[in-house]
């Protein structure tokens, strides 16, 4: 069996690990990240974004910026439309200036694998059964690679293996307690060959439903519209996806008009708020989805993960440079802190713009003029715009 030693032993090669990685690395530290899928898996997977202006800082901050640089497309505001109207909300306007940034996580993704690659530390196809004895200072992971065995040594263990992975369910249930509201309906997503539908977003609440309007390029785009949990994306057709994007987005305004080219990638994704509490276990870390989930309407999945790993990276920089554990031994509550604000904006959000199947007329209504307002107050568009630009970081 073989047994490699490292400081720090991440599991999952998303955003949140991979990030992660190139923090410590920064600081010097030694970190090996080990991740279940293939690489071109890893890349391929079409999942957030927008960044907020925090998260583009911070990755070129880290160094892995260039690309970023070149290719992101800012957003200044984001479009609604409901009830036969479109409203323009100028989140610069009401923010002094700051910004989101369009820019695919396959892109940060692939950013952060090429400046890993020449450090050979993302041990891709190399899935971890379990991890054991993180209440000790010598945790270790337990993995499987090509048939072979094997451990993983280290002082502390970083879970960024996802809702899915094995890091959460380390943490005994009586040492955790988890919150979830699981959504009536789920979003329909669609990578396409077409002109986006406008230089900005376009979230539309429509009696049909969601629909939100995306991009990834001046030639890709990104569309999505709310559908029925037990929604089989093959049961919709290309046309008929469509046809109810351009229905939803188009919300009775005149002169609207969705350019159609070939779908490259579609597919359901459920919509769930969870909160797992605690995100510390002994030498076990919890970061990005392991510890939380948010419904993407507010598009902050991503930008989560970026607010978790800069507190642990921090605190794991001051311990490995004998500036004691202060951070370390915070990490969960200054999380948390953040987290529990982020889960609310994008609850409300979410209930905001999607029709719950046992709505009545008076909720369209509310959801109205919630949007009235809150377009129509520079009040309220500001605490909209502070939200989707992305709260102040703990550190
Ligand atoms: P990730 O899930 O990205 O990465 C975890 C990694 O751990 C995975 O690569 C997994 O293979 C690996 N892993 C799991 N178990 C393992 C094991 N036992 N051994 C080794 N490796 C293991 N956010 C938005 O803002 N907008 C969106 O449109 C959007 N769309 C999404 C669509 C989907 C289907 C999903 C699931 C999420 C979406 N999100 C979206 C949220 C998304 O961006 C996540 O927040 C982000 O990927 C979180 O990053 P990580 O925490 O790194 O987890
Ligand atoms: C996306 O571009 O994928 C996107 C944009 C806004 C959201 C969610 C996803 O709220």
């Amino acid at each position: 069996m073989k047994t490699i030693k490292k400081q720090v032993g991440i599991i999952g090669a998303g955003p949140a690990g991979l990030l992660l990685a190139q923090l410590l690395h920064n600081e010097g530290i030694d970190s090996v990240i080990l991740e279940a899928k293939s690489e071109d898996y890893v890349i391929d997977r079409v999942r957030a974004g927008v960044l907020e202006q925090g998260a583009a800082d911070t990755l070129i901050e880290a160094g892995v910026g260039e690309r970023l640089k070149k290719e992101c497309i800012p957003h200044d505001g984001i479009i609604f439309r409901f009830a036969g109207k479109e409203r323009y909300v100028d989140v610069a306007g009401l923010t002094e200036g700051r910004q989101v940034i369009v820019y695919g996580q396959q892109s940060v993704v692939r950013d952060l694998i090429d400046a890993r690659r020449s450090y050979d530390e993302v041990l891709f196809e190399t899935k971890v059964s379990h991890i054991e004895d993180v209440t000790t200072d010598k945790p270790k992971i337990h993995y499987e690679k090509d048939g072979q065995s094997g451990i993983i040594e280290c002082d502390y263990i970083a879970g960024c293996d996802g809702f899915w992975g094995v890091s959460r369910a380390t943490i005994p249930d009586e040492k955790k307690r988890v919150f979830e509201n699981v959504y009536p309906y789920s979003w329909l997503g669609l990578l396409a060959e077409s002109k986006p539908a406008n230089h900005v977003v376009i979230y539309s609440l429509h009696e049909n439903g969601f629909a939100l309007a995306s991009m990834r390029s001046e030639k890709i785009s990104r569309h999505y519209i709310q559908v029925p949990n037990d929604t089989n994306a093959e049961d919709w057709s290309d046309e008929a996806l469509w046809d109810e994007l351009e229905l939803r987005l188009k919300n009775d305004i005149d002169g609207f008009e969705l350019d159609r080219g070939p779908i490259l990638q579609k597919g359901v994704t459920p919509m769930r708020s969870f909160v797992c509490e605690t995100m510390r276990y002994g030498n076990l870390f919890l970061a990005g989805d392991a510890a939380h989930i948010v419904p993407p309407t507010g598009a902050k999945g991503l930008n989560l993960a970026v607010g978790d790993v800069r507190i642990l990276a921090a605190g794991l920089a001051d311990k490995y440079n004998g500036k004691g554990t202060d951070w370390l031994d915070r990490y969960s509550e200054a999380c948390l802190d953040r987290i529990w604000k982020v889960e609310r904006f994008s609850w409300w959000v979410t209930s905001m713009f999607h029709r719950a199947p046992d709505d009545v007329e008076f909720d369209i209504k509310m959801q109205q003029a919630s949007l009235n307002y809150l377009t129509s107050s520079d009040i309220g568009g500001a605490s909209f715009a502070e939200n989707y630009v992305g709260l102040p970081y703990a550190i």
